[in-house]
Parts: structure tokens; C-alpha cells; sequence
């Protein structure tokens, strides 16, 4: 009996489970029988703890194994024919070498295990900017993460047999088990045996090794921006990692904003913000990934090609993201927390001591918290529905999208970069976005390495670097004065005593707000060397407890810093080698001669 009515996925399904050799195979239908069933059967094999029902009803938690609890950049690979094709950005393998290696590691692979097939679409189903594919797993913690972070039904199933078109991601934990052997409660392979390949010619994603995130939920990092980033630049239109969200004037006038920010640096937070303006109000569209195409206006249309939330746990507090933690009060996943001793979750910075004063920590032991030892994982995750997000803006699901008005930059910068400020054109916009950097530890004051993170994409760019910042240029060309306007920002600044310089979060409307008094012509601003920036008199003061001096040092341009940016930039880009864009070299000899 055949398992679908596609030959282009039968022939599929059969030729991994021939490789692969699961025990058994399961078609899933995205449903809630099926979502009660896995979690039944996980927390049954003690891989999952079911939360307290009254604390936390439906929902789970989740231990990965220490070695598992991140993206694993340097075993992440574009497979691109061409060598050159993968650019400096990336690592780089033979596609022949990698398949002949990665199927030996395949082979027999889920052995005692439970093969899935997962029909999922990135984008509103049927939607013609949502992409339809088939995620093949033995994670039965893959299936439920899904469920929520992409649209799995039966319905994109029957689109997959009518088109018989879909992008085949596989994945395996990489753990087989052999007759009779007991499971641990994270299986998954040693560091050096892990591979998240992406074979771009072919649109194909094959993983192995790991469990966690962007590893193995790969409609995400994989499909939508790495695979995703390559289609949309042969097809003109932009996949990138970005929250969407919309800021509405207490006149009613909306401005869409899709902001770039490097992982951990903010996009789950400003999403969801809540605006500290009076009147201004904050809606959100996407937390991580934005997906845009220029529309019949010649304006850009973003979607969110997500339908949940995998959110940094610590640091998510009713102060920092109420909105947030309203989206995970029930019906959500949580993986490296703190299971408290009353069956609820805990981590660091929620606001709140661990109730009980302990429980059982990430690495699944018994933790007190006045043991000084963290019981969250650094990157301790939420899983969550975005509907379930109490500002989900009405129009988050509108295959249309939403026109972008602004662009915003960023990362994590202790020191030298301002508050905010403003590209003078779209192709300045580029310079900095490809320019943009990023602290790698936040706590670090002393001389904290410097990361280039072009547009918060260097682990996503499934392609040449060089010729990603060329099609951003393309399409600046391309949507002409309809682009969307430039903005750079930097949250993360702090006093010579460590203390941070700007209190952040809810406060950070009052900067949005004056990019869209800017958008709207009713500000001017000051012209500085490296662009656009507020006049103190423009700028929403009222009922922020911010010193003249604080604001000083926010706003102030220090033209020897940014001297050793432009040359650190040009060493940085000098990798690019003939692919660098000419625009670039252009944009940064007028910056250096602009700081004199
Ligand atoms: P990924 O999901 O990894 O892509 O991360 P993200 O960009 O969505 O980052 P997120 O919003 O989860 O924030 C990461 C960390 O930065 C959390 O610990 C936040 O509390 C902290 N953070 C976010 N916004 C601000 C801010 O405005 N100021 C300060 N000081 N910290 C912030
Ligand atoms: C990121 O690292 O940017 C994330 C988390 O959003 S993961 O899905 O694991 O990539
Ligand atoms: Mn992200």
C-alpha cells in the first residue's frame, strides 16, 4: 500500500526509510490527538515532564543533553557544487563527499525508532509566498515543536499531492538503538558526527546528530532562511531574520517595522513590546524571520513564515516581556528550565525567586538556587503558539503581508555604537546593516570580541555573502523610493561600571517613535559622520529616568572609535574578495571620509 498519494514523496519516504531503517513509519496530521498521544508516550519514556496542571496547564518541559543545547554553527554547512558559491561566510563540503558520508552515518540510523513524516508549510497555508515540505524525523520532540512552530495538517499534505512539490528536510537524532537497548533521555550523536547540510541546488536539508532548535526544527533556521535566502534572491524577493511588528499612532496611522537583530539580541523582546509612549501601542507579526516581496504598489510585503515562538527563556520576565510570558501560560514546551518543585518552570531573570527555592535543573539534577550555579540553560528555550500571543496583530496570518516602512539594524555593543541612528539613503541603509556588529558575551566589559553579523544573517546566508549584500542593493534598486527607511540601534550600551546606560525593553518605543516622526516628516535631525541622529528636543522624554549625561554619552559619536570600525570593516570585508559589492567600497570611503 502506498503512504501518500505523491510518487515524488512515496519514492522519498522509501528511499530514506531503505537507509535509515526505522521500525516503523507514521504520516502526521498536525493534529491534537496526535500532539496528546507523542507527549503521552514521551512523558511514559521520561523524556518529558508534564508541567502542574493548575500552574501550567497542557504543557511540558524538556531536558536535551548538555552537549545538545544550541546551533552548532561550525558543524553547519552550505553544499553548494561550486566552492565559491558557499562564499567565506559559510563551511563548505563537497555535496558528493558530504552524501557519502552523511549516509553512512544514516545508515541504520533509527533502528528501534519511530520514522515521522511531517507535511508542513512555512507561510499560510496555500498562501503563493508559503512554501510546502515534508520534515522527515525519529524525534517524536521534533513532531511536537512543529506542531506549533510551523503549520503541520493534512491539508498541506493533499497540496503536496496535487503539485508534488515539497522541500524534503531529514532529520535524524543520530542515535539508533539496538534490540533491547533502553533509550536515554536525549539521544543524540557526539559533536563531530553532527551535520546540518544544506544542498541548495537541489533546495534539500539533511541533519543529523542533533536535536535542539535550529538543528532540527528545519522548516526555521534551514528552510526558511538558509534554504529560503538562496531561492529568494534567484527569485527576487528577501528571506530574512527578522521580527515584524506593527506600531500604531494614537492617531490610528500603522507603520510596519521589521527589525534585524543577531540571535539572542532582542527581536523576541521589541516584537512584543510594550510601548511606554503614551498612545502608541506595539502589535506583533513575527519574532525571528521575515519573509518579503516587493508588491504590485512597489512597496515591500512582509510575512511571517513561523506560526509559534521558540523564545530564550531567562530573562523573560513580567517586567522585561509580559507578553511573552502571557503566550506561554499554557500549551507550551520549555527545554533546559528549571522544573520547580510545585511542577511549574523557573530560570534566571524572571522576576522572581525559584519558588521552594529549587528543583530539578537543566541538567536534569536536583538545584538549589542559592547554590550559585545557573538552573537554566543560557539558552533555555519556550516553545508557544503565536496565537496564543495576547498582541498578535490581526493581520499576522494576511497572505498579503504587511508594506515594511522601516528597516532596523543592530546587535550588542557595550561600547561606541549610539542609541540610534539614521541611514541618509537606502544604500548607506545597506552599508550599515552589512556592517552591523555584535558583542559575542553580553556581560564581557573588557576588550569583548567583535563579531560582523551582516543583517543578523552570517549563520543563515545559504549562499555568497558577497552576493547576499548585493541583492540587498539590487533590491533597494528595485523598490527605488518606496524602500523601506534605515535605522541602526544598540540597546546594550553600559556605564564604565557595568551598569546598562539604556533601560531597554518598554522604553525602547520612544525610539521607534521618533523613526516614525522621521518616516513622517515632522522631525528633522542632526547630521553626524556616520549618519542621522535625534535632536534632544524631538526625542519623547516625558516619565524616563534618564540623566543629561546618560543621553550625552547615548547619542555621542566618537569619531576614533568608528576610524578603527571603518578599518576593522574594511579587513572584514576584504574576505569577500571579487564578489565584495562596489556600492560597499563606495559607502565606506565616503564614511571615512566623512570622520576625517
Ligand atoms: P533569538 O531567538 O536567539 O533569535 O533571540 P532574540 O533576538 O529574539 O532575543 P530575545 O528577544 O529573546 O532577547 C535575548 C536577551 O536579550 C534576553 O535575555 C533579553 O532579556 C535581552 N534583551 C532584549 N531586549 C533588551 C533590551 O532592550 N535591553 C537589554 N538590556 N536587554 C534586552
Ligand atoms: C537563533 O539562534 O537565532 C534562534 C534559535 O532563533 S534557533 O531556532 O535554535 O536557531
Ligand atoms: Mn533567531
Amino acid at each position: 500500500m502506498s503512504l501518500t498519494k505523491s510518487k515524488k514523496l512515496n519514492d522519498w519516504i522509501e528511499e530514506i526509510q531503505a537507509m535509515c531503517q526505522p521500525d516503523k513509519v507514521v504520516i502526521c496530521d498536525g493534529s491534537t490527538e496526535e500532539y496528546d498521544r507523542l507527549m503521552r508516550e514521551m512523558v511514559a519514556s521520561g523524556m518529558a515532564v508534564k508541567l502542574n496542571e493548575e500552574n501550567r496547564p497542557n504543557s511540558y518541559a524538556f531536558n536535551s543533553d548538555p552537549s545538545d543545547v544550541a546551533r552548532v554553527e561550525n558543524r553547519t554547512f552550505i553544499a553548494s557544487v561550486k566552492e565559491e558559491d558557499a562564499g567565506p561566510t559559510n563551511n563548505w563540503i563537497d555535496p558528493v563527499e558530504l552524501k557519502k558520508t552523511m549516509s553512512s552515518l544514516y545508515n541504520g540510523c533509527m533502528k528501534g525508532r519511530t520514522m515521522y513524516v511531517i507535511p508542513f508549510s512555512m507561510g499560510p497555508i496555500g498562501s503563493p509566498i508559503a512554501k510546502n515540505a515534508v520534515e522527515v524525523t525519529d524525534s517524536p520532540y521534533v513532531v511536537v515543536n512543529m506542531h506549533i512552530m510551523a503549520r503541520v495538517s493534512t491539508e498541506v499534505l493533499h497540496l503536496i499531492e496535487t503539485s508534488d512539490e515539497f522541500i524534503p528536510c531529514l532529520h535524524s537524532v543520530g542515535k539508533p538503538l539496538a534490540e533491547g537497548e533502553k533509550d536515554s533521555r536525549w539521544p543524540c550523536a557526539p559533536l563531530e558526527d553532527k551535520y546540518i547540510a544544506h544542498f541548495p541546488e537541489e533546495n534539500l536539508i539533511w541533519s543529523y546528530g542533533s536535536g535542539y532548535g535550529g538543528n532540527a526544527l528545519l522548516g526555521k533556521k534551514c528552510l526558511a532562511l538558509r534554504i529560503a535566502s538562496n531561492m529568494a534572491r534567484k527569485e527576487g524577493w528577501m528571506a530574512e531574520h527578522m521580527l515584524i511588528l506593527r506600531f500604531t499612532s494614537p492617531e490610528g496611522k500603522q507603520y510596519h517595522i521589521a527589525a534585524a537583530f543577531p540571535s539572542a539580541c532582542g527581536k523576541t523582546n521589541l516584537a512584543m513590546l510594550q510601548s511606554t509612549v503614551p498612545g502608541w501601542k506595539v502589535e506583533t507579526i513575527g519574532d525571528d524571520i521575515a519573509w518579503m516581496k516587493p508588491g504590485k504598489d512597489g512597496r515591500l510585503y512582509a510575512i511571517n513564515p513561523e506560526s509559534g515562538f521558540f523564545g530564550v527563556a531567562p530573562g523573560t520576565s513580567d517586567n522585561s516581556n509580559p507578553m511573552a510570558l502571557a503566550s506561554i501560560k499554557e500549551n507550551a514546551i520549555f527545554t533546559n528550565v528549571v522544573v520547580t518543585e510545585d511542577g511549574d518552570v523557573w530560570w534566571e531573570d524572571m522576576g522572581y525567586d525559584c519558588p521552594g527555592g529549587g528543583g530539578t535543573d537543566w541538567k536534569n539534577n536536583p538545584w538549589r538556587q542559592d547554590s550559585g550555579e545557573k538552573g537554566a540553560h543560557p539558552n533555555s528555550r519556550f516553545t508557544a503558539r503565536a496565537s496564543q500571543c495576547p498582541v498578535i496583530c490581526e493581520d499576522w496570518e494576511n497572505p498579503t503581508g504587511v508594506a515594511i516602512d522601516i528597516f532596523v539594524f543592530g546587535g550588542k555593543r557595550t561600547t561606541t555604537m549610539p542609541l540610534v541612528h539614521e541611514a541618509a539613503s537606502f544604500e548607506h541603509g545597506v552599508y550599515m546593516g552589512a556592517t552591523a556588529s555584535s558583542e559575542a558575551t553580553a556581560a564581557s566589559l573588557d576588550q569583548a570580541a567583535l563579531r560582523f553579523d551582516p543583517f543578523a544573517m552570517t549563520p543563515f546566508i545559504g549562499y555568497h555573502a558577497g552576493d547576499y549584500i548585493q541583492h540587498w542593493f539590487d533590491m533597494g534598486e528595485k523598490l527605488g523610493d518606496k524602500a523601506p527607511r534605515c535605522f541602526y540601534v544598540n540597546w546594550f550600551r553600559k556605564t564604565d561600571d557595568g551598569k546598562w546606560l539604556w533601560p531597554g525593553f518598554g522604553e525602547n518605543s520612544r525610539v521607534l517613535k521618533w523613526m516614525c516622526d522621521r518616516v513622517e516628516g515632522s522631525v528633522g535631525a542632526i547630521e553626524t559622520p556616520i549618519g542621522l541622529m535625534p535632536k534632544k528636543e524631538d526625542f519623547y522624554f516625558e516619565g524616563l529616568d534618564l540623566s543629561e549625561d546618560a543621553w550625552k554619552e547615548l547619542t555621542k559619536v566618537d569619531t576614533e572609535a568608528f576610524k578603527a570600525t571603518v578599518e576593522s570593516a574594511r579587513e572584514y570585508l576584504a574576505k569577500f574578495g571579487n564578489k565584495l559589492p562596489s556600492k560597499m567600497t563606495d559607502q565606506l570611503e565616503a564614511l571615512k571620509s566623512r570622520l576625517g
